[in-house]
């Protein structure tokens, strides 16, 4: 039967390796893959480009509530209009509820944001906040029916913060009702400590962000998180790893036979807490939590994700503008760095920095970077039918210059924020044409065609180690 498309004469990056393999696809899926060239109403001419799994984002943050006056710079459009130029073809959001609203009213308002709106294909996580009866006995076990098979506890911030009591409750949920759960591991209570200290002598600017929320606040956490976990016998995901000691925390608890995955972003391999120290405000740009470190830490990560110790490479894309009331510089922002919202754009960057500072320096391998990037991902939050080229999957499809040299630049981006903390970084190697279920929707690094993403129901998650 003839192929709707066909991807020819590219190297593509399959569960059985990297080699020349043309791709054929029909009704939105790969149907047919192998060194033939097989009649197809379409024919993408593919040479010298390699074909990787569309990028999987699952560490989003999109038209997230961020407090009063603040407002994040991405809705639903903008931000998958930035996914898909940046090579993705999914991603997670995370579903955080408003005020009173009950997590089932929570995903319901966020579909309401999102259906019709994307450019990629969409599936929330759950951010648990509260731990009533209601929550954890009703809504939990039913929206993990529903497929949200994975929600986040945080360890760290006021009103979202649970104790350990209240984490341990969330995973016997997931435990009971087969979830993933993830969590942001940083001791709320040592932060406090070193902010109430910080206040007192006066420190305010943007660096004191990394300043008290140094590394061994991060470790402690990331410890507990684990141990945690172990004693409700559940799979957990520790997003956003920064450093080094964290990691060790989690090849010990691994030794230990704990479920654990980790998870690490570009600001940890390319920022450093200098960055925050930058002059004036320009510090702000790059406030997020955990906070960058250093090269030493760099290093450490980079030995995890070349090791396999990571599962998964996001971008936390947590975005804000910078000249805006609004955003970064929110009322008492340049006064204390406690005003400043958290969190910096980069789900149209996170595949870029990898594939060069990654493939093309020699440090990982194309196989490597379409597990990180993309397979573990679905493997983890139970997206079947994605994060492979392979037979019967869908045709998500990622094709790559690795000839293409250019500077991030903010006025070459998609996403809503008005800055981006890698201007000027130089990269080699960028996607240049991106196939949601075999239709086109980047060409050239420029979004192409009507929102054609789909809202995905998630099956349980895999175990993967
Ligand atoms: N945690 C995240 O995962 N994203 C942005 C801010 C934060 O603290
Ligand atoms: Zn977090
Ligand atoms: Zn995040």
């Amino acid at each position: 039967m003839t192929l709707d498309t066909l991807i020819l004469g590219a190297r593509a990056v399959t569960p059985a390796g990297a080699a020349l393999c043309n791709i054929g696809i029909r009704g939105g899926r790969i149907t047919w893959l192998g060194e033939d060239v097989p009649e197809a109403a379409e024919v993408i001419a593919a040479t010298g480009l390699i074909a990787m799994p569309g990028g999987i984002d699952s560490h989003v943050h999109i038209s997230q509530p961020s407090g009063p006056g603040i407002e994040m710079a991405d809705d639903f459009a903008s931000a998958t209009r930035a996914a898909v130029a940046g090579g993705n073809t999914t991603v997670l959001p995370f579903c955080l509820p408003e005020g009173g609203q009950s997590l089932r009213e929570a995903v319901a308002a966020y579909h309401a944001r999102a259906d019709g709106n994307c450019m990629c294909d969409v599936s929330f996580h759950l951010i648990v906040k509260d731990t009533d009866p209601v929550t954890l006995g009703q809504d939990l076990p039913a929206l993990i029916a529903a497929g949200h098979t994975s929600f986040k506890v945080f360890m760290t911030y006021q009103g979202l913060a649970l104790t350990d009591r209240e984490i341990l409750e969330v995973m016997s949920v997931a435990k009971a009702h087969g979830a993933l759960v993830m969590v942001h591991a940083e001791n709320e209570d040592a932060i406090e400590f070193l902010r109430d200290r910080a206040d007192r002598e006066g420190e305010g600017a943007p660096v004191w962000h990394a300043r008290t929320r140094p590394v061994p606040v991060e470790r402690e956490a990331t410890h507990r998180a684990i141990t945690l976990a172990e004693i409700a016998d559940v799979p957990l995901t520790i997003v956003h790893v920064s450093n080094g000691e964290s990691l060790e925390e989690i090849r010990r608890g691994r030794a230990r036979g704990a479920k654990v995955f980790a998870e690490t972003c570009p600001q940890y391999i390319t920022l450093t807490a200098d960055d925050l120290d930058r002059a004036g405000f320009e510090g702000a740009k790059f406030v997020c939590s955990p906070p960058p470190r250093d090269r030493e830490n760099w290093a450490d990560i980079w030995a995890g994700i070349e090791q396999g110790t990571f599962e998964l490479f996001s971008s936390d894309h947590c975005p804000f503008r910078f000249a805006d009331t609004a955003g970064k510089d929110a009322p008492g922002a340049r006064a204390s760095f406690r005003n400043i919202p958290n969190g910096i754009p980069g789900v149209e960057t996170r595949l870029p920095i990898l594939f060069s500072e990654g493939v093309m320096k020699g440090r990982i391998s194309l196989e490597r970077f379409a597990a990180i990037t993309s397979t573990n991902h679905a493997r983890l939050y139970g997206l079947a039918t994605k994060g492979a080229i392979m037979v019967g999957k869908d045709a998500d499809i990622t094709l790559w210059d690795p000839s293409l040299t250019k500077p991030i630049r903010q006025t070459g981006l998609h996403h809503g924020s008005d800055y981006t903390p890698w201007e000027g970084f130089e990269v080699t190697g960028w996607p240049v044409r991106t196939l949601l279920r075999g239709q086109t929707v980047m060409l050239g690094g420029e979004p192409a065609g009507p929102p054609a993403g789909r809202h995905l129901e998630r099956t349980a998650p895999e175990t993967l180690l």
